[in-house]
Parts: structure tokens; C-alpha cells; sequence
């Protein structure tokens, strides 16, 4: 038989639509998921008004062939789009970003429409998909329908099922469908369960290749997750009632990098009470080894996570269990209340009218509720689980800034992690995934190392590359992290017997003697040279944080930032700290620069451009 020089391109979309009777795309931009849900959900609705439709990775597809998408009638592409770090789009849709920024193609005849994913706590809000709104429209391209923002500092689930509301009968209108937008729920998966000739290729927790995690090979990625020894695991706070973690993943032998400033990944397993709750409340047992197959052959997507898998591993390894449901979830499960009001008060929530809006808002959002205590509270919802196990979002792994320099720890990489665990309005104890579940895995004398599944990924977030040049660094709590790994590599070049310029930090955090992350290497540092700012919020009457010790060091800040070039980074709250922390630097400008405000933020618009001041920020 002959074997074909070049496999077929698979990556035109519009081939695709083509060949199987589509006419709606929908594209996403997605880091954490959220994005590609969206895209999903959109895709699928679009049958409801005889538009089928499909979902497009960007980073898949050739982006360029939008010139062509008008050859297919009345077909759409809908865009929808996460902004990351200053402004900037995710990995999977830097290309088509950059695509669209440098060229100049003709985009006369594309219909498109965007629902941009963003958080208000954010300077650079929404930013990508408010540009990609502007330059479609730019290079010739029709807006069907007004752009989208969702908020996901307040709730973007709502932000999206409002916008989409508006979306339908918009595009319906501008293509002259006549739709009734038909309620009719379809399930994209078709059940296998094998119960007595098991298969042998079952998937127990990998993100692609059976076996990767048994039979390790690089290159290590997302895909292909390296399992990492952690070789300590320490308490950082020494009082108080919360806890921080220091933890070294041991990375010898996985011929993987990093650079400090870089974020390192960990796929976590979900905690195992939840697991058992689950398969209880849907009587099910969670050994059964089952398949979720797509209806539609020409989809991409021909399972949901890695199957066949057991409904344990399911649970633990491939869906997200612990967020607050989305409203498509609770119309699906309103179907399977027996109770006529529990069944009512799902499809409430499930509306988008204010009473609706306001009952999610409440009981889902605020009270914090996931799968299992939704199941819980509403004990007449018999869901089975294969249909939740088709809803339900993929578990996504964690992202940790890297607080070690490869120069002094090339075989480890460190983290430093919050323990996050509170109570929920409904005395519910919540304790999150991925921390809780890192929390426990100690190092113990004479048994195995525990492992868990890594990857690195690369950051914008770096050191001057010459090291004369000084850097003022703000990280309060967690935020010290990466700071830790620039410090230490800073004083590592300096030991080495380089000129390494001024090295400050700003770091803050409540109780000298109960949060004060990495006190003795900080002050051992500081014997080397570092210039250490510490603001101990609750250890006087009155509060002070790092800002407020910024404002009354005007000279040396305006000696690094106005006149020897300096960095600036900052890293952790993106809620008030990045903002008060900058309005400082406003300030300093105009007193010590006599700038106006304008120029002011003009000048760290520039040093934003030229890498000079850089964030790495949560929310
Ligand atoms: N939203 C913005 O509007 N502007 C930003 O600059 C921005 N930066 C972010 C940086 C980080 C580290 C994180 C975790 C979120 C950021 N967000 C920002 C919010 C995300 O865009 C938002 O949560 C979105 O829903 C994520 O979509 P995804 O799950 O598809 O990746």
C-alpha cells in the first residue's frame, strides 16, 4: 500500500465545515478553560436555529483561510476571546493575534462576532477582545452581533448567558432564520459501559499517551506531564491560623528548563471524599470502565478526556468537581428532579430573567455551591453520571509562580502556595484542589518519594539581561515568590564576581512573627546587599503595606525609575495592590519628574513597552 508523502491538512476549518454541512465557527482564545467551554456551549446551541456548528482551536486551524470563510453561505465565525497578564492574548491564539496585528488581509464578507473573557480587577481589561472587535472591523469583516464582556470578577457566567440571549436572535434576524430556538437538549456523548469484556488500553489519570506516566519520555509538556519527586515540603508560616507551603519538585532527569519568573504547573487529583459523595448521590459505581463517544464523527473532540477510564478516574483526574455549576448544567439537571419545585427552582436559575439572575447569583455564586452540594440540597435530582461526566468542565491544572533560580537549583524547582481552605455561607468546609491536595504529600524517611505530574511554562516575567542594571521588585505574601528565584540569582552572578546593581524588595505580609515568608535567607540576602522594605500591616495600631513604604522612598525609587533605567516588577493582589502600588509610582513621576498625571502614566505606558515594568498578578 502506499503510504502518502504528506498527511492530509487537517487544519483547514473551512474543509471541515464544508464536508460536514456546517456554517458556524467558533473560536477560541483559552488558558484555564473557561474560553473553551463558551465556545462550546455556542457551537452546539447553534443547531437550535439551523446553523451547526463547530469548535476551533486557533492554534490548530489555519487562521488565514478567514478570508475564505464567505465562500461558505451564510456562515459566521464567533470569536471568544481571554485577555492575559498586560493586555495579551492566550498561548493558543498569540499567532492568529499576531497574524491579524501585522497583516493586512482582506476580510470583506467574513461575519464574525466576539465574547471577549476578561476581569474587571484587571488594568488591561478585556483588552484583546476589545481590539479584535475594532480590527476585524478593520480589515473589512461584518460585526453581526455587539461585542461581549464577561467580568469573571463578579459573574461572567451571567455576563455570557445575557450576551448570548441577545446573540441568537441577533444572528437569527441577520441571516433571515426563522427559529423558534427550539429548547431541545441534546446530548453529545453516546455511553459505553463495559461490564463484563473489559478493554485492555484503560486511561487512570494521563492527559494523552496510555501509560506516559508509567513509561516516562520527553519532551514534557501539557500533554505530556513530567512526574516530579517532592523532595520537601515545609511550613513557611510560623503562627497564626493559615498556611503556606514551600515545596521542591525534583526535575532531574526531565531535560526541562526554566528561567526565573517562569510558572510551573501541577495537575492535581481531586480530593477523594468529594469523589465518593459523587458516585453515592448517583449510585453509581465507580469502578465501572466506560466510554463517552461523540454523536458527531467529524468532530475533533471524539471523547471528552481520555477513555475508556474508569468513573473514579473521571472524577478524580479529568472534571472539575469543585466550581460553582454553570447555569447550562443546572437546566440539564433540572430534567432529572422528581420534585416538581427543586426541578423549578434549577430552571430558574437556569433563565435570564432577573428573578432567575438573581437566584443563581445567591445560591450558586454566593453560597458557593459545586456539583455535590447542589445534589446535596436538591435530593430529588437523580442525575446519572455519565451525562454529568459530559457536562461538567475539564479539571485544569494549577499555575505556580517559580521561586527558585535554576543557576543555584537546576534539578529542583520550588514553589510557594497558599493553602486555600474557608467556609462557605452554607458550613460547607471548601478546601481548594490543588493546594490542600499538595499540602499532604510529605516527604517521609524510608518510603518512595511522593510525585506528582508537572509542566513548565514559559513567562514574560524576567531579569534584566545585563545585571548592572538596578530593580526595584514588589511582591507582598505570595507575591514573593518569583522574587525569591531573582534574588537568588542576582547574588548568584554577584558571588560569581559581577557588577549586580541595586536589588530592592518590597515585601509585606500581617505579623513579623507569624507570615513573614523566608525571614532568614531574606536577611542573609540582605548581609549581601539586598535593600529589604517590610511592611508588617498588623503588628501596629494602624495598617501599612508595601505602597505605603514606597511613598516615602520618593528619591530612590525616582533615582532607579527616572534616571538609571531601572526594572520594576510587581507580583501577587491584582485586586488593590497592583492599583495603589502604581498610583505610587504615578506620583513619584510627577513630583520628583514634574510630569503631569499624562505623562506620568505615559512614562509607564513606555516602560510597560519596554519591558521595564513588569506584573505577574492574581486575582
Ligand atoms: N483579564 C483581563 O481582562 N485582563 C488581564 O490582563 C487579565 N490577566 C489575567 C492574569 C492571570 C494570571 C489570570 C489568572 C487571569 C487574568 N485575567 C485578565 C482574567 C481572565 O481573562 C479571565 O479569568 C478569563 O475568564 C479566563 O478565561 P480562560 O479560562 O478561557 O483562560
Amino acid at each position: 500500500s502506499m503510504t502518502p508523502l504528506q498527511a492530509p491538512t487537517d487544519n483547514s476549518f473551512i474543509k471541515k465545515l464544508r464536508s460536514s454541512g456546517r456554517s458556524l465557527v467558533v473560536f477560541y482564545g483559552s488558558q484555564t478553560g473557561t474560553a473553551e467551554e463558551f465556545a462550546g456551549r455556542l457551537a452546539k446551541e447553534g443547531v437550535r436555529y439551523g446553523m451547526k456548528g463547530m469548535v476551533g482551536d486557533p492554534e490548530e486551524y489555519d487562521m488565514e483561510e478567514l478570508v475564505n470563510l464567505k465562500t461558505i453561505p451564510n456562515s459566521l465565525a464567533v470569536f471568544c476571546m481571554a485577555t492575559y497578564g498586560e493586555g495579551d492574548p492566550t498561548d493558543n491564539a498569540m499567532e492568529f493575534y499576531e497574524w491579524l496585528q501585522n497583516g493586512d488581509a482582506d476580510l470583506t464578507g467574513l461575519n464574525y462576532s466576539i465574547f471577549g473573557l476578561g476581569n474587571k480587577t484587571y488594568e488591561h481589561y478585556n483588552e484583546v477582545a476589545i481590539y479584535l472587535d475594532k480590527r476585524l472591523e478593520q480589515l473589512g469583516a461584518t460585526r453581526v452581533f455587539d461585542l461581549g464582556l464577561g467580568d469573571d470578577d463578579a459573574n461572567i457566567e451571567e455576563d455570557f448567558i445575557t450576551w448570548k440571549d441577545k446573540f441568537w436572535p441577533a444572528v437569527c434576524e441577520y441571516f433571515g432564520i426563522e427559529s423558534t430556538g427550539e429548547d431541545v437538549s441534546l446530548r453529545q456523548y453516546r455511553l459505553t459501559e463495559f461490564k463484563d469484556d473489559v478493554p485492555d488500553r484503560i486511561f487512570t489519570g494521563e492527559m494523552a499517551r496510555l501509560h506516559s506516566l508509567q513509561n516516562q519520555r520527553p519532551p514534557y509538556d501539557a500533554k505530556n506531564p513530567f512526574l516530579a519527586k517532592i523532595q520537601i515540603n515545609r511550613e513557611l508560616n510560623k503562627g497564626g491560623d493559615r498556611s503556606c507551603r514551600h515545596i521542591e519538585f525534583n526535575i532531574e532527569g526531565s531535560k526541562m528548563r526554566y528561567d526565573s519568573g517562569d510558572h510551573v504547573a501541577v495537575y492535581p487529583i481531586n480530593d477523594t471524599e468529594l469523589v465518593e459523595k459523587l458516585g453515592k448521590l448517583t449510585s453509581t459505581d465507580l469502578e465501572t470502565i466506560f466510554t463517552l463517544t461523540n454523536t458527531d464523527e467529524e468532530s475533533s473532540k471524539k471523547h471528552p478526556f481520555p477513555c475508556p477510564c474508569s468513573y473514579r478516574t473521571a472524577l478524580s483526574h479529568y472534571l472539575d468537581i469543585t466550581n460553582n455549576l454553570r447555569t447550562h448544567v443546572l437546566k440539564e439537571l433540572s430534567e432529572y428532579c422528581s420534585d416538581p419545585s427543586e426541578k423549578e427552582k434549577l430552571r430558574l436559575m437556569a433563565s435570564t430573567t432577573s428573578e432567575g439572575k438573581a437566584l443563581y447569583q445567591q445560591w450558586i455564586i454566593n453560597d458557593n455551591r459545586n456539583i455535590v452540594h447542589v445534589l446535596e440540597d436538591l435530593p430529588s435530582c437523580k442525575p446519572p453520571l455519565d451525562h454529568l461526566c459530559e457536562l461538567l468542565p475539564r479539571l485544569q491544572p494549577r499555575y505556580y509562580s517559580i521561586s527558585s533560580s535554576a543557576k543555584l537549583y537546576p534539578n529542583t524547582v520550588h514553589i510557594t502556595a497558599v493553602v486555600v481552605e474557608y467556609m462557605t455561607p452554607t458550613g460547607r468546609h471548601n478546601k481548594g484542589v490543588c493546594t490542600t491536595w499538595l499540602a499532604r504529600k510529605l516527604p517521609e524517611p524510608d518510603i518512595d518519594l511522593p510525585v506528582v505530574p508537572v509542566f513548565i511554562r514559559k513567562s514574560q516575567f524576567r531579569l534584566p539581561a545585563n545585571p548592572q542594571t538596578p530593580v526595584i521588585m514588589v511582591g507582598p505574601g505570595t507575591g514573593v515568590a518569583p522574587f525569591r528565584g531573582f534574588i537568588q540569582e542576582r547574588f548568584a552572578l554577584q558571588d560569581e564576581g559581577k557588577t549586580v546593581g541595586d536589588t530592592i524588595l518590597y515585601f509585606g505580609c500581617r505579623k513579623q512573627s507569624e507570615d513573614f515568608l523566608y525571614e532568614e535567607e531574606l536577611q542573609e540576602f540582605q548581609k549581601k546587599g539586598l535593600k529589604l522594605y517590610l511592611a508588617f500591616s498588623r503588628d501596629q495600631p494602624h495598617k501599612v503595606y508595601v505602597h505605603h513604604l514606597m511613598d516615602q522612598n520618593h528619591d530612590e525609587i525616582w533615582k532607579i525609575i527616572g534616571e538609571n533605567n531601572g526594572h520594576v516588577y510587581i507580583c501577587g493582589d491584582a485586586r488593590n495592590m497592583a492599583n495603589d502600588v502604581r498610583n505610587v509610582f504615578l506620583k513619584i513621576l510627577m513630583t520628583k519628574g514634574n510630569m503631569s498625571e499624562q505623562q506620568a502614566s505615559a512614562y509607564l505606558k513606555k516602560m510597560e513597552t519596554q519591558k521595564r515594568y513588569s506584573s505577574d498578578v492574581w486575582s
